[in-house]
C-alpha cells in the first residue's frame, strides 16, 4: 500500500515555516491532504491545542505519513524536507553533485538557524504589499547577506535551471518565504536575485499558496 501524506500547516498568509515543506512536497508530485490551522487564535480552542492534536512540539508544520498500518509524525520544516528528499530521490530535492549538495545544505541550515531580524521586521504576509518599514542595521546586514549568497549561488549554478543550485532544491524551499517577504515589503534586489524571485513567485506551488493566502485575507482570517 502506498503512503498517505497529511501536511499540517498554519494560516498560509503568515506561516513562513509551513511554506517550506509545502514547496518540497509539491516538488515531489506526491498527492497529500492538507490541514490548515488558524494561527494567532484568540478564542478557544487555542492554536496550541489544535496543533498539539497533531504534534507534541506544538508547532506547525507537521507531516504525518501513514504507511503499513503505522503513522510517522515529523515536525520541523527542515526535518520534513529531509525526509521527503530521502523518500523521493527522483525529485532530486538535493543537488546530485556532492560539493553542490554540501553547499545547498549550508544554505538551508543558514536560513533555518539565522536571520532573526529579517524574520522579526519583515514578517511573512504573502498576499499583501506593504511599505518598507524602517529597517535596523542588523536587518539590513542580514538582507545583504541573503542577497549576496543568492547572487553567488545563481552565478555558480543558476544557468542550469534558474534556481539557487540549478534545479529546484530544498535550498529554494527554505528561501521561498524570504522571497515572499522581499516582495511584500519591496526590498530592492540585484538583477540576478530579482530574476530568481520572479521565477520563484511564478512556481505553481507558490501561486497556489498565494491564492490561498489571499482567500484568508479576504475572509478576515489573516
Ligand atoms: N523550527 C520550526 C519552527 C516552526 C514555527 O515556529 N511555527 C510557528 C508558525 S509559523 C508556530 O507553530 N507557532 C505556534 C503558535 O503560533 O502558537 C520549524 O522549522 O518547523
Amino acid at each position: 500500500m502506498s503512503a498517505r501524506y497529511t501536511l499540517v500547516v498554519g494560516t498560509k498568509d503568515w506561516s513562513s515555516w509551513s511554506l517550506r515543506p509545502y514547496l518540497a512536497l509539491r516538488a515531489t508530485g506526491a498527492p497529500f491532504e492538507e490541514i490548515v490551522i488558524q494561527l494567532r487564535h484568540t478564542d478557544s480552542p487555542s492554536t496550541k491545542e489544535e496543533i498539539r492534536k497533531h504534534s507534541p512540539a506544538g508547532r506547525v508544520p507537521v507531516l504525518k505519513i501513514e504507511e503499513n498500518g503505522k503513522t510517522t509524525t515529523i515536525w520541523d520544516s527542515l526535518a520534513i524536507c529531509e525526509t521527503l528528499a530521502e523518500r523521493h530521490p527522483e525529485a532530486k530535492l538535493w543537488p546530485e553533485d556532492a560539493s553542490a549538495r554540501a553547499n545547498a545544505r549550508s544554505y538551508a541550515a543558514e536560513m533555518h538557524s539565522g536571520f532573526p531580524d529579517v524574520r522579526e521586521q519583515l514578517t511573512m504576509d504573502f498576499a499583501r504589499r506593504l511599505p518598507t518599514p524602517a529597517l535596523r542595521d542588523a536587518t539590513n546586514q542580514q538582507i545583504a547577506r541573503i542577497l549576496s549568497s543568492w547572487e553567488y549561488a545563481l552565478a555558480e549554478h543558476g544557468a542550469k535551471g534558474g534556481f539557487l543550485f540549478g534545479g529546484f532544491s530544498i535550498a529554494d524551499c527554505m528561501y521561498g518565504p524570504v522571497v515572499s517577504r522581499f516582495m511584500t515589503y519591496g526590498i530592492e534586489m540585484p538583477e540576478a536575485s530579482r530574476g530568481y524571485a520572479k521565477r520563484m513567485m511564478a512556481l505553481p506551488a507558490m501561486r497556489d499558496w498565494g491564492a490561498a493566502s489571499k482567500a484568508e485575507v479576504d475572509a478576515g482570517k489573516a
